[in-house]
């Protein structure tokens, strides 16, 4: 029996690699994010190896959330996977120069969001007494780094719920799972800064992770035997040691 993956954030980095992967092994996709135009390329693209259906929707529009998943038609309603991924670091700056704007980002996205997608998958897989949740933390939900202030407790926070989650999906076998990537070279430096120039060095010098690397563990972790519940993974670049150590060669 085919499976079926509900994938946020899928139009770009991680969650795009994911939904590649995926894919290669035939796993049915709903694939999520607010770019039309990428949702149908990739749709193009990946409907040649599996069954795909697109939801164009903003993680931190509660209503529009809840609207577009009760609208995923019946063949793909058996959601066996969900990889809470949508998110993205908004500014670097001291606390003393935050932008409010920059901190509802976060939070509405990476925490609010991430729970009212959450909210509205889990009573599927409740009901089933089955699922697997990935939520993609960082390796900034493990460690504060400078001026990371905000961001940083956006990331603490999905490892909570995560850790609550499992806790309380405990008892419908459902497994729950934090992927915590240090530097991963995607568009989130082009976000966090704008487009702004400091994005362009954010990964010079040394090797950082790729997608790709992401997506392989993510499938490597719903690919284990049904006893098996990779609870909380951290991976970094070779060349990073922590959030601030980072040895560069070129
Ligand atoms: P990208 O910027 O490449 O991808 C972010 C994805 O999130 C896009 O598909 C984007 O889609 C989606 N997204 C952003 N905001 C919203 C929103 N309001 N509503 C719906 N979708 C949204 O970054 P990454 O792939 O690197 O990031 C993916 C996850 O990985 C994030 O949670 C990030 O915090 C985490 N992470 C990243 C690391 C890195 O170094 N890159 C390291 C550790 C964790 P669209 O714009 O089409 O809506
Ligand atoms: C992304 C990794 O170090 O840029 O979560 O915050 S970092």
């Amino acid at each position: 029996m085919k499976k079926t993956a509900l994938i946020t954030g899928a139009t770009s980095g991680i969650g795009r690699a994911t939904a590649h992967v995926f894919a290669n092994h035939g796993i049915n996709l709903i694939l999520c994010g607010r770019r039309q135009n990428r949702l149908d390329d990739i749709k193009k693209t990946l409907s040649k190896q599996t069954s795909v259906h697109t939801l164009n929707f903003d993680v931190r529009n509660r209503s529009e959330t809840l609207k577009a998943i009760a609208s995923i038609p019946e063949d793909f309603k058996t959601i066996d996977i969900l990889i809470n991924n949508a998110g993205n670091a908004h500014g670097l700056d001291p606390i003393q120069d935050g932008d409010l704007d920059d901190w509802d980002a976060m939070m509405d996205i990476n925490v609010k969001g991430l729970l009212y997608v959450s909210k509205a998958i889990i009573p599927g897989m409740t009901k089933r007494n089955s699922g697997h949740i990935i939520n993609i933390g960082s390796s900034a939900g493990k460690e504060v780094y400078p001026r990371g202030n905000v961001y940083c407790a956006s990331k603490h926070a999905v490892l909570a719920i995560t850790e609550g989650m499992r806790i309380d999906l405990n008892p419908f076998g459902i497994k729950v799972s934090a992927i915590n990537p240090g530097l991963v070279e995607t568009e989130f430096s082009e976000v966090r800064f704008k487009g702004g120039p400091e994005a362009d060095n954010v990964y010079k010098g040394y090797k950082a992770l790729q997608a790709e690397d992401i997506a392989d563990i993510i499938y490597f972790t719903i690919s284990r035997p049904e006893h098996v519940n990779l609870a909380d993974v951290l991976v970094f670049p070779t060349a990073q040691a922590n959030s601030v150590t980072i040895k560069k060669t070129h």
